[in-house]
């Protein structure tokens, strides 16, 4: 008999199915058992009345939480069960594999009369034990949210002749910084871990392809112990081609981001709320922005929050988290573009304008950096010399050939997916990977 998804199975009421999943609670008393079974479109009963069916109590008497089995049985509408008002009544019950004690404790156990409460496992005791973990109803929720995510910003580049990419993640040169770069065996030589597929983005555009995109491993050797940190993360990136400036580039992010979320809203926007409590907040175009300079002015004026003035050309963590605060006051809104950064601050490849400022901004969302983006120096000359005062020569030497055979004016951004899930539903990092990677944190 074919196996059939629990959410079908819930509509079938009066026919014979077969469901399979993890047992998501059992209760087993004197006179009757009730086991949830759980796969990964939902739960249902499946009520055994004892007496009436004294073969399959070898089987229940085996079954322990978590462990998987194959229910063979007839759907039944009953009013009294909970879940739903249906249950199955089952003709077969197998093991297919039986759990042992968890070794983790994934959601707190509220006290009882008879016992203590017990407290939910730690962030990182639960991923020793990430597969477990990765069980609950909010975590499933998670990785169906995160591909709504994705798939909605893939769609939205497709509609608008975006090319998807796959670039190299062994390089020979580090493309952010050289500080902080995985170094790898090559053979007989080094390589690294790309930190970012920006030098093939713009490739990307001096090969004529217009508008790409790529979504992929991005690595970065930061001793960073932070939320919002991790030494191997989800990158989305994409970049373009014939641009008149960054604003065109903040455009398109602002309509890219407005559009997923309308998307994760209608599609999760009422199981988000429920599981992990957040509004999905579909925003408004244009997001505002600002100029550094203004914003730190504006924290000092709002909220006497004051930084050293050599602090004052790069965004500080701190005012980052506060500029959300503000931005809700001044804007009602959860998005804020900062521009003006200043070159020491920035890489080499943003271009500047008469003044020197690079053409750049970070996208802070909910208080946190989601987002570089720039319009990129594509002058050969110009480019080369802006690589020399940041005393780049020979590593960057194959990029710099990109741009001297014809390039277009071009700009992109890259968007962290971890940190966008992550701020979706207000958890931390290591929550919102599927395994996190950080300093102390390679397996499983
Ligand atoms: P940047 O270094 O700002 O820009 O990275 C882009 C976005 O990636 C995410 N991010 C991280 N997420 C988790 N852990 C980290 N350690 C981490 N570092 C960065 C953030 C960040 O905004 N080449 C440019 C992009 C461009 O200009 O197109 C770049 O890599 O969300």
């Amino acid at each position: 008999m074919e196996r059939t998804y629990i959410e079908d199975a819930c509509k079938k009421a009066g026919e014979t199915v077969l469901v399979k999943g993890f047992i998501d609670n059992l209760r087993d008393s004197k006179y009757m058992a009730f086991i949830v079974i759980k796969d990964i479109t939902g739960k249902i009963q499946i009520t055994v009345e004892k007496e009436k069916q004294p073969e399959l109590l070898d089987t229940i008497a085996q079954l322990t939480g978590d462990s998987v089995i194959s229910v063979k049985g007839v759907v039944n509408a009953n009013d009294y069960v909970k879940l739903g008002g249906v249950e199955i009544i089952p003709e077969e019950i197998t093991a297919e594999s039986i759990a042992d004690a968890l070794p983790i404790i994934r959601k707190t156990i509220p006290a009882t009369k008879k016992h203590k409460e017990v407290e939910r496992s730690s962030i990182d005791q639960r991923i020793d034990y990430r597969w477990i973990d990765l069980r609950t109803d909010e975590n499933q929720l998670m990785f169906k949210v995160q591909t709504a995510m994705v798939a909605a910003l893939r769609e939205f580049l497709l509609e608008r002749k975006f090319i998807e990419i796959h670039t190299p993640k062994l390089i020979g040169a580090a493309s952010e910084s050289g500080a902080d770069v995985f170094a790898v065996d090559y053979f007989d030589r080094q390589a690294y871990l790309a930190q970012s597929p920006q030098f093939y983005k713009q490739m990307a555009m001096a090969a004529g392809f217009e508008r790409i995109f790529e979504s992929g491993p991005v690595f970065r050797a930061e001793k960073s112990y932070t939320n919002r940190h991790a030494t191997e993360f989800t990158g989305f990136d994409l970049e373009f081609s014939y641009i008149d400036s960054v604003k065109d580039v903040m455009k398109m992010e602002e309509e890219l981001l407005t559009y997923m979320l309308k998307k994760v809203s209608e599609q999760y926007g009422e199981e988000i709320k429920e599981l992990f409590g957040p509004e999905v907040i579909v925003p408004t175009t244009p997001f505002p922005v600002v100029d550094l300079k203004e914003l730190y002015d504006e924290l000092e004026k709002n909220y006497g929050f004051t930084v050293p003035e050599e602090e004052k050309n790069d965004l500080t963590t701190e005012a980052e988290q506060l500029s959300y605060k503000w931005v809700q006051e001044k804007y009602g809104h959860e998005f804020l573009f900062v521009t003006g950064f200043g070159v020491e601050k920035r890489p080499f490849y943003h271009m500047r304008d008469e003044k020197g400022v690079p053409q750049g901004y970070d996208l802070i969302w909910r208080g946190v950096e989601i987002t570089t983006g720039a319009q990129r120096e594509h002058r050969y000359e110009i480019l080369k010399a802006q690589a020399e005062e940041k005393g780049l020569k020979d590593d960057v030497e194959f990029y710099l050939e990109f741009f001297k055979y014809g390039c277009p004016p071009h700009g992109g951004f890259g968007l962290g997916v971890d940190r966008m899930t992550m701020l979706l539903l207000n958890v931390g990092i290591k929550d919102a990977m599927f395994i996190f990677r950080g300093p102390n944190r390679l397996t499983p």
